[in-house]
């Protein structure tokens, strides 16, 4: 009897360690066992009460330690759900979604509207190779080695003869070799990257984009390249800014011409000397001996070219005064650029 008051006790004190207790009280080695153990040597007379204490005793301490255990577990897992509560109600965490690069965007508007134009837009991956030979980025711009106008672009050389390409203007040749005629004009753009050996400043990158544009075709006049000129700047700048032609020198186009694009709305009220008007590209009816030399007969067809630069026109477009800012590719600055905004 005092064993079991000294059992009830020490159940009624244990913490979470049940188990050991119950080893200690229970099992072979415990005091209990041994109580029994002992039977044998108790007279036969008492034996009977022996053992019915022994087994009230057991009985007791195994009931009271099952509850001490279920009460144990129930406060437990209790403890567990406050504290992984999940507050369903509370707002998510949003993760950041990418974007096109700001220049592919302004390439992407561009490969819009000259598609709408019917025009095809050359794979960059194939037919219009960054790393290029000086025959197409020169010479078929009719660019001969002595040419002293090879000094407008300084160039990286990888050997005497293969370079990486200063302009997109080498896709032209390219285009023109696989074009068929009997299909139709050719009317292709050509985006892609470009590198000069120019110092980097505000306004020079060594590596920027260029977009090659060009149409071969019977009858191809001045006409076309200002109207298709006019109606890509419209539709990148808005319907009231204007253009406006001068005189300027490419190898591979006569006559050649820089574009201006008025930065000031124009209306017919608008005084001419109250337009302010930006530099955004060069072009020009394409010159006979390219022509020829791409096996095209220049009395048969005539053609005119033009390249335009993407990076300058982010910059117009959305007051960035730095072009190195597109290279250094800082998420804080491209995440400002929402297609949609
Ligand atoms: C050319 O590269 C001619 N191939 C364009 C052309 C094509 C003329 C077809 C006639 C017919 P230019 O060097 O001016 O021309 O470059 C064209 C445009 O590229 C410039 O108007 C400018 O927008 C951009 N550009 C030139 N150099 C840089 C530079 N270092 N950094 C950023 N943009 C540049």
């Amino acid at each position: 009897t005092a064993l079991k008051t000294e059992a009830v006790e020490r159940i009624n004190a244990t913490g979470a360690d049940i188990e050991s207790l119950r080893v200690n009280l229970l099992g072979k080695k415990g005091q209990l066992t041994a109580l029994l153990k002992g039977m044998k040597d108790v007279l036969p007379a008492e034996r009977k009460i022996v053992g019915e204490i022994g087994n009230d005793v057991r009985q007791t301490i195994t009931a009271m330690l099952a509850q001490k255990k279920a009460t144990e577990e129930a406060a437990q897992l209790a403890a567990q759900l406050t504290s992984e509560t999940v507050d369903v109600t509370l707002p998510g965490s949003v993760h950041k979604v990418g974007q096109p690069h700001v220049l592919q965007q302004i390439i992407d508007e561009i490969e819009q509207h000259f598609l709408g134009l019917g025009f095809e837009i050359i794979d960059d991956t194939v037919d219009s190779p960054e790393v290029e030979t000086d025959e197409y980025n020169f010479e078929r711009e009719n660019l001969p080695k002595d040419h002293p106008a090879r000094d407008m672009q300084d160039t990286f050389y990888i050997t005497p003869e293969i370079l990486l390409r200063t302009q997109t203007s080498p896709v032209q040749s390219r285009s023109l070799e696989k074009h068929d005629f009997s299909k139709g004009p050719l009317k292709m753009i050509a985006p892609g990257k470009v590198y000069r050996r120019d110092t980097d400043d505000a306004t020079h990158s060594h590596q920027f984009h260029q977009v090659e544009g060009m149409v071969v075709g019977e009858n191809i006049t001045m006409a076309d390249l200002k109207g298709t000129l006019l109606s890509i700047m419209q539709a990148l700048f808005g319907e009231k800014h204007q253009i406006r032609m001068r005189p300027s020198y490419f190898p591979f186009t006569e006559p050649s011409v820089e574009v201006d694009v008025s930065w000031n709305e124009v209306t017919p009220d608008t005084k001419p000397e109250d337009i302010e008007w930006i530099e955004v590209l060069g072009a020009g009816m394409t010159h006979p001996n390219v022509l020829r030399m791409d096996g095209i007969d220049p009395e048969k067809y005539s053609a005119f070219a033009f390249g335009l630069g993407p990076d300058r026109f982010a910059m117009l477009k959305y007051g960035v005064d730095d072009i190195r800012q597109f290279y250094l590719n800082d998420v804080r600055f491209l995440s400002q650029f929402n297609r949609k905004g």
